[in-house]
């Protein structure tokens, strides 16, 4: 039995349809991605209010009385990768000169929090540099740590850039199955309408109905209406009648969510590749963005998650979830540093507040425990 490829790991990862079929399997003959030209029919636009079907299947987790601020959030979300690194740098340093066996065993701890032997070695370099044969405790240690992974991080901390010239600033959203696609489209649909833009979904991923529901619930959540078809139409037919239909209303920004299995990888690329091409007939500086949306909870394997993506479309930045449910935050640091994209969300929870530009002293701080 050969091994499956990097693409088989990457979108063969099972998720919460591990029923489906798996990948690197021939296309079936009913692939649901039909051929472009677009169909005659016009796309749907869900007016928010209408009933939707499943609320249960996306419903936001009811918000304690008190709701902590965005720190708070933080830092309670990354508390299991703080509890990580933050007890390993306590048991280490209580009260230990800098030496090389303890920069050594300060890298094993990192490349065990996941922030990679190159971050790793990086970090304790510099942090070499200014301590080296000095007394340090746990909290200097966690601070000097702290501003060493700031320092690498703040270049790639660049919130998504809006341009208001653009009717509508055309957002693509990839990434693979179950690793928060839809669900960051709506927390962020939902804060830029907050703030008074015109937002606009698009529910590119036909390939599954529930998909489509769900992003009607972040609709009406957010007051944004979605452009759906029927499971199984050509999503890059939506994805164009979408675009007419949202430059027609001159949004401020329009979402394309795409599906994240198909299958198998060369369906994954060509349906990707088709949305971008005919996006670009009619407006060919589109899609303007390109988000790749990370599972923090896998770990190592984000970069091949990152590669993989590169592959097919032009990635222009990453936004990394599920950061509460894992200790493995760090990953975020080693992606920082050996792709440079930008990150410009992150998101520790469920609801719609989970889900922030990231900031690299906040994230920094609160990786290592600090307050
Ligand atoms: N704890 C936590 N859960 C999250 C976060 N972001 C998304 N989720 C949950 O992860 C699950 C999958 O999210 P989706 O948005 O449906 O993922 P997707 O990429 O659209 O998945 P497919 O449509 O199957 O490709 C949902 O239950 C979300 O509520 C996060 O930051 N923290
Ligand atoms: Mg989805």
């Amino acid at each position: 039995m050969s091994k499956p490829g990097l693409f088989g790991r990457i979108f063969g990862r099972s998720g919460p349809e591990s029923d489906a079929p798996a990948a690197d399997a021939p296309s079936v003959a009913e692939s649901p991605i039909a051929e472009f030209p677009v169909e005659e029919v016009a796309v749907e636009e869900v007016i928010p209010e209408e009933a939707v079907a499943d609320e249960s299947a996306v419903a936001e987790p009811e918000a304690p009385a008190a709701k902590p601020g965005w720190l708070g959030r933080l830092k309670a979300g990354l508390s299991k990768s703080s509890d990580r690194l933050g007890r390993g740098i306590g048991d280490l340093f209580t009260k230990r000169r800098l030496d090389d066996e303890a920069l050594g065993d300060l890298e094993d701890l990192l490349i065990t929090a996941d922030l990679g032997v190159a971050t790793a070695a990086k970090v304790t370099e510099r942090l070499a540099k200014t301590r080296f044969g000095q007394d340090v405790d746990a909290d200097e240690i966690k601070a000097a740590l702290a501003d060493e992974i700031e320092t690498l991080l703040a270049p790639v901390a660049r919130p998504l850039a809006l341009d208001p010239s653009r009717k509508p600033q055309v957002v693509l959203v990839v990434g693979v199955n179950g690793s928060g696609k839809t669900t960051t489209i709506g927390k962020m649909a939902k804060a830029h309408a907050d703030r008074g833009l015109k937002v606009s979904l698009a529910a590119g991923d036909t390939f599954r109905a529930a998909a489509v529901e769900q992003l009607k619930v972040w609709g009406e959540r957010s007051h944004c209406p979605v452009f759906a078809r029927d499971t199984g139409a050509d999503a890059a037919g939506l994805a164009f009648d979408a675009l007419a239909q949202s430059r027609g209303r001159a949004d401020d920004l329009l979402f394309i969510d795409t599906a994240g299995r198909l299958q198998n990888k060369t369906d994954l690329m060509a349906e990707l590749q088709k949305i971008v091409r005919v996006i670009k007939k009619q407006d060919e500086t589109a899609p303007h963005d390109v988000l790749l949306v990370l599972d923090a909870t896998v770990g190592q394997n984000a970069h091949s998650q990152v590669e993989a993506f590169k592959e097919i479309v032009d990635v222009t930045g990453l936004v990394l979830t599920k950061l509460d449910g894992t200790a493995r935050g760090g990953v975020l640091v080693a992606l920082a540093e050996k792709f440079g994209l930008p990150v410009h969300a992150i998101g520790v929870g469920e609801s719609a507040e989970d889900l922030r530009p990231f900031e690299a002293k906040a994230f920094a701080r609160s990786l290592v425990g600090l307050g």
